[in-house]
């Protein structure tokens, strides 16, 4: 079966209740390709209002959660909280920036686990730095990133996998679309010699960084690049176009 598009919004933290009514608004009013999955990434004092806000056909995913469900972790919050707020919560585990390092790594890998053992989707984030990218090692360090995810993943199901090169994320440098299937396709293959042929070929691998309805098209058309996951675009309008950027 061909892997189902998937375009997820990154609110990251932005808006209030009336930017993000209006942002709402838009895309319940939008014409959607039902083909594509939607999710959107609320902060989470805005989740519940969100879920009941957004169409049904749009999910709502909580931005990052922590390691464990419950403790003396302040300002920190739990999956399980986010599963009180409704049903078709996902999770993103954005690695966006500072997560990236290596013991970031294993505490992302801790933050994938515990979301799905509380039944939550999750979307994982990987990618290289620029200097890393400079001295030919993209390779190395996204699959270095991606082994510990695998090691915290037994349904695969629930995960989908997001490239999002640290140059590119908020920058406005977004990967040319041969970039991103040359690393795409690597992840693919990865997956396939390390995890299994099925799990390689129905895993969405989605590409994020600077993502407009400009660069949309292009980029989706590749072959291993099943969706996006997008930030500063998300907020806007544009966001339809990139929700529809495969037809
Ligand atoms: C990368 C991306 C979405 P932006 O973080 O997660 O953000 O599209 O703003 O680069």
């Amino acid at each position: 079966a061909p892997r189902k598009f998937f375009v997820g919004g990154n609110w990251k933290m932005n808006g209030d209740k009336k930017s993000l009514g209006e942002l709402i608004q838009t895309l319940n009013a939008a014409k959607v390709n039902a083909d594509t999955e939607v999710v959107c990434g609320a902060p989470f004092i805005y989740l519940e209002f969100a879920r009941k806000q957004l169409d049904s056909k749009f999910g709502v995913a909580a931005q990052n959660c922590y390691k464990v469900s419950k403790g003396a972790f302040t300002g920190e919050i739990s999956d399980e909280a986010v599963v009180v707020c409704g049903p078709g919560l996902q999770l993103f585990s954005v690695s966006c920036g500072e997560h990236l390092h290596v013991e970031k790594t294993q505490l992302i890998g801790q933050k994938v686990s515990h979301a799905l053992s509380e039944g939550l989707g999750v979307v994982a984030c990987i990618g290289e730095k620029l200097d890393e990218r400079e001295a030919g090692i993209t390779e190395k360090v996204v699959f270095e990133q991606t082994k510990v995810i695998a090691d915290n993943v037994k349904d695969w199901s629930k995960v989908v996998l997001a490239y999002e090169p640290v140059w590119a994320i908020g920058t406005g440098k977004t990967a040319t679309p041969q970039q991103a299937q040359e690393v795409h396709e690597k992840l693919r293959k990865w997956l396939k010699e390390n995890v299994s042929e099925t799990v390689a070929d129905s895993v969405r691998i989605i590409y994020g960084g600077s993502v407009t309805g400009a660069s949309c098209k292009e980029l989706g058309s590749q072959q291993d690049v099943d969706g996006f996951l997008v930030g500063g675009a998300s907020l806007k309008p544009e966001f339809v176009t990139i929700i529809n950027a495969r037809q």
